[in-house]
């Protein structure tokens, strides 16, 4: 069942006795919680981290006040249907804009309506575009569904979101490929993407990852652009209390990454993460830095670097696909790490990315907190983008 469906049919007319008050105490966190207020967010979400749904009760027996009218007892004590909604998780909560997004102004036409008419597809496909899906993909999706519903395979409403969603999950679940295991000690991973897109922090978070798995972990400053960048880096080395290779003020970035991975093997370490400067995919001179980098770490340990993680900010929409398309061809990135969804309406741009690039998407970043980084799972994706519950 998706929410907005759900929430739409509670409302049907005839059915007003279920914003009496007692639903209406019941919905109310609901609101909250789930960010299914349809009001325009002006901020970026922020992830509560306190506020947990509390979990809601069964049955609610109203026990009418003497003071209460008749027609508010008589409204009380008729006995409700009361769905029991199951608290939402925090990864849900932080993807509220994305889904507001998509499933804004779709409960409304659907109110009311079974049967499927190009009114809703037009709707469906103007919110696939909306949430920057991307024009290809989302002709696809929709041309999927045209054929579906010729051949009869779908007949309500309900069953044309089912279908949506398992489309969109099959595109992300195309590209997707296991992590690889980090089998070689140790295990070296390069971290590029352009400036600002969340390198950094996604190293701390990436390293809070493996430590919490039971590796040892190390972090290389290799942006040395910037003194700045590398205590930023050694912040987060104190917070994972782990250790940290280059300190501020050196200059090459090449010799930082040497010496880290040869540390690293001196010391015994499952997994080193190398940061890199933020550089611009069209500046040629940047990233022919980023292949000699890559050059030098591979000769400083056979086989490395076992990964090229791409950092991509999702707010910035369809321009990420240009930058990997640069970085891709310039160093061979293995996998993608796409920050700052808890912040964007633009949550659709990892469709474009899993059909247009072909590389799988390894971790979302949904937060600047340490545990804000989450391995990507296709389904889980979906499902809280098309409010899809109960699943
Ligand atoms: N909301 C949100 N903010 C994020 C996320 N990831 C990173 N940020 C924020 O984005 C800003 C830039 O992050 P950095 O990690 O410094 O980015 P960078 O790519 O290392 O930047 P340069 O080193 O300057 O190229 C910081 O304020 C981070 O807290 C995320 O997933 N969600
Ligand atoms: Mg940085």
């Amino acid at each position: 069942m998706f929410g907005f469906l759900r929430r739409k049919k509670n409302q049907v007319p005839g059915d007003a006795a279920i914003e009496s008050p007692v639903d209406s105490s019941v919905d109310a966190p609901e609101v909250d919680t789930l960010g299914t207020d349809t009001s325009p967010i002006t901020e970026p979400v922020e992830a509560p981290s306190t506020i947990e749904p509390e979990p809601l009760p069964a049955v609610i027996t109203a026990e009418p006040e003497p003071a209460q009218t008749s027609t508010q007892i008589a409204i009380q004590s008729a006995p409700q249907p009361v769905t029991q909604e199951k608290p939402k998780s925090r990864f849900w909560q932080q993807l509220a804009r994305a889904r507001n997004n998509f499933t804004e102004g779709l409960g409304d036409l659907f109110l009311g309506k079974k049967a499927i008419d190009d009114e809703l597809l037009e709707e469906v496909e103007t919110r696939l575009i909306m949430a920057d899906v991307g024009q290809a993909t989302t002709r696809a999706l929709i041309d999927a569904l045209h054929q579906q519903i010729s051949r009869k395979q779908i007949n309500d409403t309900e069953a044309l979101f089912e279908t949506l969603s398992q489309l969109m999950i099959e595109r992300l679940e195309r590209v997707q490929k296991p992590r690889p295991a980090p089998t070689e000690q140790p295990h070296i991973i390069v971290v590029c993407g352009i400036n600002g897109a969340g390198k950094t922090t996604t190293i701390g978070k990436l390293a809070h990852h493996y430590k919490q798995s039971g590796h040892k972990v190390m972090l290389a400053a290799g942006d040395t652009f910037r003194a700045a960048a590398v205590e930023q880096l050694i912040t987060w080395g104190e917070r994972n209390q782990i250790p940290v290779i280059g300190e501020p003020g050196r200059q090459d970035s090449a010799s930082v990454l040497f010496d880290a991975a040869q540390s690293a093997r001196a010391r015994n370490m499952d997994v080193l993460i190398a940061d890199t400067a933020g550089r611009l995919h069209t500046q040629g001179g940047l990233m022919d830095e980023l292949k000699k980098l890559i050059r030098v770490v591979s000769k400083s340990i056979p086989g490395a670097p076992h990964e090229i993680l791409l950092v991509l900010d999702a707010s910035i929409g369809q321009n990420a696909l240009n930058q990997a398309r640069q970085f891709h061809e310039a160093v061979g990135v293995t996998g993608l790490i796409v920050t700052k969804l808890d912040g964007t309406a633009k949550g659709g741009i990892l469709f474009a990315i899993a059909d247009e690039l072909k590389l799988p998407i390894d971790f979302i970043g949904v937060g600047e907190q340490i545990a804000d980084l989450r391995p990507f799972d296709p389904k889980g994706y979906v499902d809280a983008l098309l409010d899809r519950e109960d699943i």
